[in-house]
C-alpha cells in the first residue's frame, strides 16, 4: 500500500518518532509523559510527543518575557518582514504540512491544503497590517493640547488550539500577535501534538534566520493541566482559546479571576435557512460541504437545514442523492470526499446523536453507521447521516461534532425560518439560500441571525481570513483573523500632550494656587 508521502512528509517537517513538546524556538527539551500520536487513517502510530512539566513550563515563561523586551521594539513592519519570511517558509512546505494535517487529523488532504492556505493568507494580511496598527487622534477641550491613542504590544500570548484545524488557527493568532509585537506560548490539542512539532520547527527557522532571540515562538504540550498553567499564570494577560464551550467556560472563568482577557471561539450550532426562492443546485453543494467537510468537525460546520416546507421534499431528495454519492475512505486519496473521525471516542459521540435524534422522535432520511473491512481499520470511519426531527429536541440543540445533518421544516415567512434558527445556545455562523433580496436582507438586520457570521448563498463553514471570525452567545463572543481582529493582541493607549505654559484642567475644574 502507498503511504501517500507521508514519511517524507514528515522529514520534511522534522517531525521524528519521538520530539521534544517543550521548545522556545530552537532550544527544545521537555520532561513530561509521552503523549502517542496515532492516525485515525489507519490507525497507526505516527510519533510520540514529550509533555511539558511545571519546570519545563517555568524555563519557556522566562525565555518569553526576556523575549518580549527585545521583540516589542522592533519596528512593526520590520515584525511583518519575519512573518513575511514565515508565509513564504509555508509556501516551501505547504504540501508537506498539508499531508500532515490530513494523515493526523484525519481531514481530506484538499482541506488539508486548504487549512495551509489559511496560514499563507493570514502571514499576508499580517504583513500588510504591520504598517497599518492605526489608533485615532481626537481634538482637545483644551487649547494648546494634544490627543491621540497609540496600541502598544501586550505581552505573552497564550494559544490553546483544537483539533479540528491543528495549524490554521494557531497561524491566525501567532500571525497577528507577532506583527503586534508579542510573543506566543502555544498549546496544541493532544490529539494532533505532531502538527504543533512541524509549525514550531518553521516558525524557529524563520526566527533563527533573523538573528532574534528564543523565545517569541513558543511550544507547550499536555493535558488540561498544561493549558491550566497558562490560563493561571499572571505573566500572560491575553488567553486566546478555540475548542468546546465547556472548555472555554472554565478558560473564560480562570482567565476573568485575574482580570486577563480572553478570546474565545467556541462552538457551533451552524444553519442553513432554504427558502422558496433558494437555487437548489447551490444549495446541496453548500449544505453538503457544509456537513460533511471535515467529517462534520468544523466549528462551522453545517448542523441544522431549516427547509421551507413548499421547497422541503425538493431539498430533502436531492441532498439524500448527493449523499449517495459521497466517497468515504482514506482523505490522502484525492478520489475519497470524506475521512475518518478524529477518534473513537468521536465514533461513540457520533452514535450516541443518531440514536437519540430517534428516541426523541425523530426519523433517520440517510442511514448512518461505522465502517468496518478494508481500510477502514482505524475503527473511525463513519457514514455521514441525515435525521428529521424538531427545533427543539435536545440533540438537536446540542452540537455534535460529527456529520450529523438535522432537517427542520419550517412555514410561512422567512423570519420563521430564522427564529428556529436563533433558538440555541450558540451563535457562531448561519446561511440563507435564496435569491430574493428581502429575504436575504431581513436575514442579515438586526432582526435577523443573531450570529457572528451570516452568509448569502454560501454554506456555513469556509470563511475567509480577511474577515473577523469568531461568535455570540456560547460560542464565547471572541473574534480572530481578520478586520480589526488584530487590536485584542495589543494594549491602547491615549496619550494627551499640552505644549503651553499653563496647566488648564479638562472640564474647566478650576484649581489655582
Ligand atoms: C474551526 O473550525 O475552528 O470557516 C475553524 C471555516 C474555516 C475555519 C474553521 N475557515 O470553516
Amino acid at each position: 500500500a502507498t503511504d501517500f508521502g507521508i514519511k517524507e512528509a514528515l522529514k520534511q517537517l522534522g517531525v521524528k518518532d519521538i520530539n521534544n513538546g517543550t521548545s522556545t524556538g530552537n532550544n527544545s527539551f521537555s520532561n513530561g509523559d509521552f503523549i502517542e500520536s496515532y492516525s485515525p487513517v489507519d490507525g497507526q502510530l505516527i510519533g510520540k510527543v514529550k509533555t511539558t512539566t511545571a519546570a519545563d513550563f517555568e524555563k519557556v515563561m522566562e525565555t518569553a518575557t526576556a523575549a518580549f523586551k527585545t521583540w516589542r521594539t522592533k519596528p512593526a513592519p520590520l515584525r511583518g518582514e519575519v512573518v513575511r519570511q514565515f508565509g513564504d517558509k509555508l509556501r516551501e512546505k505547504k504540501e508537506a504540512l498539508g499531508k500532515l494535517v490530513s494523515y493526523e487529523m484525519g481531514k481530506s488532504y484538499q482541506e488539508g491544503l486548504g487549512e495551509v492556505q489559511e496560514m499563507i493568507d493570514i502571514c499576508d494580511f499580517a504583513v500588510g497590517l504591520s504598517r497599518q496598527l492605526h489608533g485615532f487622534t481626537m481634538h482637545s477641550e483644551r487649547p494648546g493640547h494634544r490627543m491621540y491613542e497609540q496600541y502598544h504590544p501586550l505581552g505573552v500570548v497564550g494559544i490553546i488550539s483544537a483539533f479540528n484545524f491543528p495549524v490554521a488557527v494557531w497561524a491566525w493568532n501567532t500571525a497577528l500577535a507577532w506583527i503586534c509585537g508579542d510573543v506566543c506560548v502555544w498549546k496544541p490539542s493532544e490529539k494532533a501534538p505532531l502538527c504543533g512539532i512541524a509549525c514550531q520547527n518553521i516558525a524557529a527557522e524563520v526566527f533563527k534566520a533573523n538573528d532574534l532571540p528564543e523565545g517569541i515562538c513558543n511550544l507547550i504540550n499536555g493535558d488540561y493541566k498544561v493549558g491550566e498553567m497558562m490560563t493561571k499564570d499572571k505573566r500572560i494577560p491575553l488567553i486566546s482559546a478555540t475548542g468546546s464551550t465547556r472548555m472555554g467556560k472554565i478558560v473564560a472563568q480562570e482567565v476573568a479571576g485575574r482580570l486577563g482577557r480572553s478570546l474565545l471561539e467556541l462552538g457551533g450550532n451552524n444553519a442553513i435557512i432554504i427558502t422558496p426562492d433558494a437555487d437548489i443546485k447551490m444549495t446541496v453543494i453548500g449544505a453538503v460541504f457544509g456537513a460533511v467537510g471535515t467529517c462534520g468537525q468544523r466549528c462551522t460546520s453545517t448542523r441544522r437545514l431549516i427547509i421551507h416546507e413548499s421547497v422541503y421534499d425538493k431539498v430533502v431528495n436531492a441532498v439524500a442523492d448527493a449523499y449517495g454519492q459521497l466517497r468515504i475512505g482514506n482523505p490522502l486519496d484525492e478520489n475519497n470526499h470524506v475521512g475518518p473521525l478524529i477518534d473513537k471516542d468521536a465514533v461513540k459521540m457520533y452514535q450516541h446523536a443518531l440514536k437519540k435524534v430517534v428516541e426523541e422522535g425523530g426519523k433517520i432520511v440517510v442511514e448512518g453507521g461505522v465502517l468496518s473491512g478494508d481500510g477502514y481499520e482505524s475503527g473511525c470511519y463513519v457514514k455521514p447521516a441525515i435525521a428529521e426531527g424538531e427545533p427543539q429536541f435536545e440533540i438537536i440543540q446540542h452540537e455534535t461534532f460529527a456529520p450529523v445533518l438535522y432537517l427542520l421544516k419550517y412555514s410561512g415567512g422567512v423570519e420563521n425560518g430564522i427564529a428556529i434558527q436563533n433558538e440555541v445556545a450558540q451563535g457562531l455562523s448561519s446561511a440563507i439560500m435564496t435569491n430574493n433580496l428581502r429575504e436575504a436582507e431581513k436575514f442579515l438586520s438586526q432582526a435577523g441571525s443573531d450570529c457572528g457570521i451570516a452568509n448569502v448563498n454560501i454554506g456555513t463553514s469556509g470563511a475567509e481570513i480577511g474577515g473577523a471570525f469568531g461568535g455570540e452567545k456560547e460560542t464565547g463572543g471572541g473574534r480572530e483573523s481578520g478586520s480589526d481582529a488584530w487590536k485584542v493582541y495589543m494594549r491602547r493607549q491615549t496619550n494627551t500632550i499640552n505644549y503651553t505654559e499653563s496647566l488648564p484642567l479638562a472640564q474647566g475644574i478650576k484649581f489655582d494656587l
